[in-house]
């Protein structure tokens, strides 16, 4: 598939600095040290109603992480799929009476849209699940000759107890695990299951229901965690530097990923850090597509409000907190911008030169944008109070909060 176009990302002075982010696996902070290449998998849409707040919010947390690292001169190698075929997709197209398939288009689209308006910068691989079908039915083929799958009833079924290192992303409880995965995709009740928490790698084709050759496995269509896995090793390897995605992907969705590769590959770990963002929520419970309480993004477009503010509004919020979208949230960024915009189109200013420190040390402690955004207003309060003599001060603070923030000034 293809992506979205990219914007330029201005280089800044002086030197960009490591980050240091909340690893999920660990429980802690970890500096990251990628290569001249950092790799970052980032989870995608599933396409049957993009793009809500919640999604824009994650989003823009691994947008922040890749900005980081282009700053210290780094290239990024990002991939990002698309789950174009899975049950809830399915579902919403039987439910609506129209195409999956032009269901998945519609939304994809829509989404690029968004995520270009927004100014998130594009994955050089953007995969979707229907594509990548070919590459994944070897897998689940030598997943199923090693042992660490079996056979139920034609569906093939992935042996969690086939991972040593099965609970080391999440660590959770049985029960918690249990509870969740009957709540995110898994069929814990299923009778015939070895470990009820076994996540399906191959769905046997169903009456009416979309299906692929699988070779040896039979016709079917792929499970949702093995669908990420065999992209991210396509195309990143293992031990890649970040696995991200919402706080409600830790588990079952990344800790099974983890244990599909570990368990194809015989190495640990899968990815150095798994990176989750907290749920934005709308009316005291969290934006979801099945329960329907959404702000979308491509809807406050078309009413005019200015994606920069949109933007805004998500990086007032740390990446790892839980909020809520309001109005008001809404409204403060607008004014936000609109200072900001006023006070760097003046042809002179205060000294900027300690305010890219500050946006920068900002960011690289766990992405701490609340705080990079507090600098700025800082400097802008400054200029609007006394002004100053600084020639290159506006065009140095506009290219920081381009760069490092991804808001067009
Ligand atoms: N296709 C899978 C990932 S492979 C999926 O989870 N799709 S999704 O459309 O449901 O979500 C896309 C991304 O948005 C995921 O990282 C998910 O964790 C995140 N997300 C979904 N709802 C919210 C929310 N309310 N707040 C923050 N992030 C959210
Ligand atoms: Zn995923």
């Amino acid at each position: 598939m293809h992506a979205w176009p990219a914007s330029e990302v201005p280089a800044l002075p002086g030197k960009g600095r490591d980050l240091r982010i909340h690893d999920t696996a660990t429980g802690g902070p970890l500096t990251l040290d990628p290569g001249p290449v950092a790799r970052i998998y980032v989870c995608g849409i599933t396409p049957y109603d993009a793009t809500h707040m919640g999604h824009a919010a994650t989003y823009n947390a691994f947008d922040l992480v890749q900005r980081v690292w282009l700053d210290t001169k780094r290239q990024v190698h990002y991939v990002q799929n698309v789950t174009d075929v899975d049950d809830p997709l399915l579902e919403r197209a039987n439910r609506d009476g129209q195409d999956w398939t032009e269901l998945a288009e519609r939304e994809t689209s829509l989404f690029r849209e968004d995520m270009t308006a927004l100014r998130m910068l594009p994955p050089q691989h953007y995969i979707g699940a229907v594509e990548a079908i070919p590459g994944i039915v070897p897998l689940v083929e030598r997943l199923r000759d090693a042992g660490a799958a079996y056979e139920l009833d034609g569906d093939i079924y992935f042996s969690v107890e086939s991972d040593p290192h099965f609970g080391g992303v999440s660590h959770l409880d049985a029960e918690a695990m249990r509870l969740l995965s009957a709540e995110r995709g898994g069929d814990p009740e299923r009778p015939g299951k070895k470990n009820p928490l076994d996540p399906m790698l191959w769905m046997a084709a169903r009456e009416g229901e979309p299906h692929w050759d699988g070779r040896s496995l039979g016709p079917g269509r792929p499970g949702w965690h093995i669908e990420c896995v065999a992209i991210a090793l396509d195309h990143l390897g293992m031990g890649f530097d970040v696995q991200g995605g919402g706080s409600d992907l830790a588990f079952p969705h990344h800790e099974m990923g983890a244990s599909h590769a570990h368990a194809l590959t015989g190495e640990h770990p899968y990815a150095k850090a798994y990176v989750h963002a907290g749920m934005v929520a709308l009316h005291g419970e969290k934006m979801s597509k099945s329960k329907g309480n959404l702000v979308f993004v491509s809807a406050l477009r078309r009413q005019g409000v200015d994606p920069a503010a949109i933007r805004l509004t998500l990086l007032a919020h740390h990446y790892r907190s839980d909020w809520e979208w309001t109005d008001a949230v809404l409204d403060e960024a607008v004014e936000r911008l609109a200072r900001w915009r006023a006070a760097v189109s003046r042809p002179d200013g205060p000294p900027a030169d300690a305010l890219v420190e500050e946006v920068r040390a900002a960011l690289a402690d766990d992405l701490n944008a609340p705080a990079a955004l507090r600098a700025v207003d800082r400097w802008v309060a400054l200029q609007e109070r006394e002004g100053g003599t600084d020639e290159g001060a506006p065009g140095v603070v506009s290219r920081t909060v381009d760069a490092l923030l991804g808001v067009a000034l």
